[in-house]
């Protein structure tokens, strides 16, 4: 069945949209029919409604947030730095800072959308920690990386033009001590079509029923095409051991969505 065979659900019958961020929000941005739809951007309006949005459209969003806290706890190398590059709200670096243990480490969250640290800053100060976070509005493109031993690309990678991809990883390569990991988590597509077309539809079967309805999923279709730009999981492999990571392993993959731990 296609997402187009149920055509009366509607985002306001999602009403449980209680989040680990303290959101609660319901997203209905793109609910109204647009005339002009604008390119995708990580303005006010979508912080307001971010940790509602995000955990309706990714599967598995909860899912790969707590095992980047797990996943880091086993890597923190003590007196380290541990970066979480395109933080959003920071629910990663949150994770991170109640299962880290080790001693002297630091969580570096940086996001290039003002009104996404603002809201962060709130979040992460009104939170209880184990290792401290700093929070830093920059592009992930030019923020200086020191020595590391965890970073974090949760769902970032994705909105960088292709081009300078590769320059992101290598950087991030270069920062990280032997034993260190990089957690990627992207949507990806297939080479093959039929492939990437059934993918891509049950992911919208996923957000449907997550009460987004048909207009909505197309109209914010729109507003991602060309700025959200996936990649197979071979493209991302490929990269990853080209920038001298030694070993890339898969943990999470629902549809278009996976997350993977390289390893340093
Ligand atoms: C989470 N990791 O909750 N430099 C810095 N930040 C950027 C850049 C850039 N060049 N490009 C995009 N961003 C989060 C979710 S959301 C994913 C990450 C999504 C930021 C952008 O401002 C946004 O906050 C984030 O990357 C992507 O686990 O909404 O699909």
């Amino acid at each position: 069945m296609s997402v187009d065979d149920n055509a009366n659900h509607s985002a306001t019958e999602c009403s449980a949209n209680l989040d680990p961020l303290g959101g609660r929000s319901a997203d209905q941005l793109y609910a109204s029919e647009r005339e002009v739809i604008e390119r995708f951007s990580f303005d006010q309006q979508v912080v307001s409604v971010f940790p509602d949005m995000i955990r309706r459209s990714v599967p598995g969003y909860s899912s790969i947030i707590e095992m980047t806290g797990v996943l880091a706890a086993r890597y923190a190398q003590p007196d380290t730095r541990l970066y979480d590059l395109g933080c959003s709200l920071g629910a990663s670096s949150l994770a991170m800072a109640h299962l880290v243990h080790q001693p002297g480490c630091e969580i570096i969250s940086v996001d290039n959308s003002e009104p996404m640290i603002e809201r962060a800053r709130q979040l992460i100060d009104s939170a209880t920690v184990r290792t401290p976070i700093t929070l830093h509005l920059a592009d992930v493109q030019q923020f200086p990386l020191q020595t590391a031993s965890v970073a974090v690309l949760n769902f970032t990678l994705q909105f960088i033009a292709s081009e300078n991809r590769d320059a992101v990883i290598e950087r991030i390569a270069a920062a990280l001590n032997p034993g260190g990991i990089l957690v990627l988590s992207e949507k990806i597509c297939f080479e093959d079509e039929r492939e990437d077309a059934l993918q891509r539809d049950l992911h919208h079967a996923f957000k449907f029923n997550n009460g987004y309805s048909r207009l909505e999923i197309s109209q914010k279709r729109t507003a991602l095409e060309n700025y959200l730009q996936p990649e197979t999981i071979e493209r991302h492999r490929q990269r990853l051991l080209g920038a001298g990571f030694k070993s890339v392993h898969v943990w999470f993959h629902c549809f278009n969505f996976m997350s993977l731990v390289a390893y340093r």
